[in-house]
């Protein structure tokens, strides 16, 4: 019967056919580290708790994982895995795996899969975005500057005629873009059919007006095949973007919706993501699912703000959005290149208002869309004037003025200055 060792320190990866995974791991009370490897990398791949008398050493050789570095003090591990585990194009195939039973096993304390590398083969067999980064500034027109967004607040209780009404007031005052929020589906009282019928007549209103190109993210979360109806739905009134909440829905369904090509920009909302990315020694790590989701194909993706209500550290943000760059197999997400897979942009969200825009453009960059749900909603004069503030913020950052300068004379940004100013969000974990 053959015996087969998990652990090959020294073995040297084919980063061209072989899936890179990092691993933090701990063991259980009483387990060595390299027994816990050992387990991993058998459990994830070939191997069960005993050796198995239907391995042939042969295959075993062939496509068995092989943990190839051990850094035992900062509790981390590499594991390379062939190809031929893998199902070319299948997320959940890919998940079954690499974030399956390993997670369960009582040799394991804690286990978190840090990162992730794909060789090409494996990248090429996803669509990835229809349109992604370059397609959505294509589509709207803007070029450079930060894209704005607006979350229609309350999350539910409005109805369809409210939220067109609301809609309109915020695009005609310098939104570009207008989202549902994550729970806002298909309700008793607000229809989503009514719904993306309304706002997409106030949208074209807007559009009329103002010469200028605006988007309606509307939320098709649901089972599958609803899901596909609402997206042909979005598409026949003329909609150009679909909002999936992509961990309830599951990323499998943002393929399947990926590949009815229907010409629509996905929105990934991640609601729901910390239920495994959160906790700092055990799941899954949001650069990890921000990568799954590029590869399934969302088009824009929720990443975090830095300064913002949610949780998630500057380098987390950072390293997901791709701007750090020291070391290129060490950070990359969203932008590396990829080749036919094209780069997703980010949504800075949660907890937003004008007076944080400054920062969080210092942190993260103006290529992205920075969204604002309370922080347009909740001011003192209502979403119209909310609006304005946000954009007069984001025309001071762009003009490089500081924002308490441009309030003098911007009365919108000067009320939601006052308004926010002690809104910090500095709590600790
Ligand atoms: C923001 C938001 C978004 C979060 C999601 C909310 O509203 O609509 O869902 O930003 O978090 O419901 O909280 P506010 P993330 O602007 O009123 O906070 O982007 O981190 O996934
Ligand atoms: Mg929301």
């Amino acid at each position: 019967m053959a015996h087969i060792g998990f652990v090959q320190i020294g073995y040297k990866p084919k980063y061209d056919r072989e899936i890179i995974t990092t691993f933090y791991v701990e063991p259980s009370a009483g387990v060595a580290f390299n027994e816990v490897a050992d387990a991993v990398a058998g459990e994830s791949s070939i191997g069960s708790w005993t050796d198995l008398g239907t391995l042939k050493k042969s295959v075993a050789e062939k496509i068995q994982a092989r943990v190839f570095y051990i850094d035992v003090k900062k509790k981390i591990m590499k594991i390379a895995y062939p190809l031929a585990l893998f199902e070319l194009g299948s997320i959940p195939q890919f998940l079954s795996s690499v974030g399956g039973n390993i997670f369960s096993m009582k040799a394991v304390k804690h286990l978190r899969l840090l990162d992730v590398e794909f060789p090409k083969k494996y990248i090429d067999s996803f669509q990835g975005p229809a349109f992604g980064l370059a397609g959505i500034r294509k589509i709207t027109g803007i070029k450079k500057r930060l894209i704005l967004g607006s979350i229609i607040k309350p999350k539910v209780g409005l109805n369809p005629d409210e939220q067109a009404e609301l809609s309109y007031a915020v695009w005609r005052n310098g939104i570009d873009l207008i989202k549902d929020d994550e729970n806002l589906t298909n309700m008793s009282f607000n229809n989503f059919e009514e719904r993306v019928r309304k706002v997409l007549k106030a949208l074209k209103k807007v559009e009329q007006e103002t010469g200028l190109v605006k988007l309606y993210s509307a939320n098709i979360t649901a089972p599958p095949d609803i899901m596909l109806e609402r997206a042909k739905f979005v598409k026949s009134q003329g909609g150009k973007v679909v909002m999936v909440d992509i961990v309830s829905t599951g990323l499998d369904s943002v393929q399947y919706l990926r590949k009815q090509n229907l010409g629509l920009i996905i929105h990934g909302h991640r609601a729901g993501h910390s239920t495994f990315t959160r906790y700092e020694k055990h799941g899954i790590t949001m650069l990890v699912l921000a990568k799954l989701a590029r590869l399934a194909g969302v088009d824009q993706l929720h990443t975090g703000t830095v300064v913002g209500k949610m949780d998630g550290t500057r380098e987390e943000v950072l390293t997901i959005n791709q701007l750090l760059q020291e070391d290129w197999r060490d950070y990359h997400a969203l932008r590396e290149d990829w080749s036919s897979i094209k780069p997703t942009m980010p949504i800075a969200s949660g907890g937003m208002h004008p007076g944080l825009l400054p920062k969080l453009v210092e942190s993260l960059g103006s290529d992205l869309i920075a969204n604002f749900g309370g922080g347009i909603h909740g001011h003192v004069d209502g979403s119209a004037a909310g609006a304005r503030g946000c954009f007069q913020a984001a025309e001071a950052v762009e003009k490089g003025i500081p924002l308490a300068v441009y309030a003098k004379d911007h009365d919108e940004l000067r009320k939601a200055l006052i308004q926010w100013n002690n809104v910090k969000y500095k709590y600790k974990r």
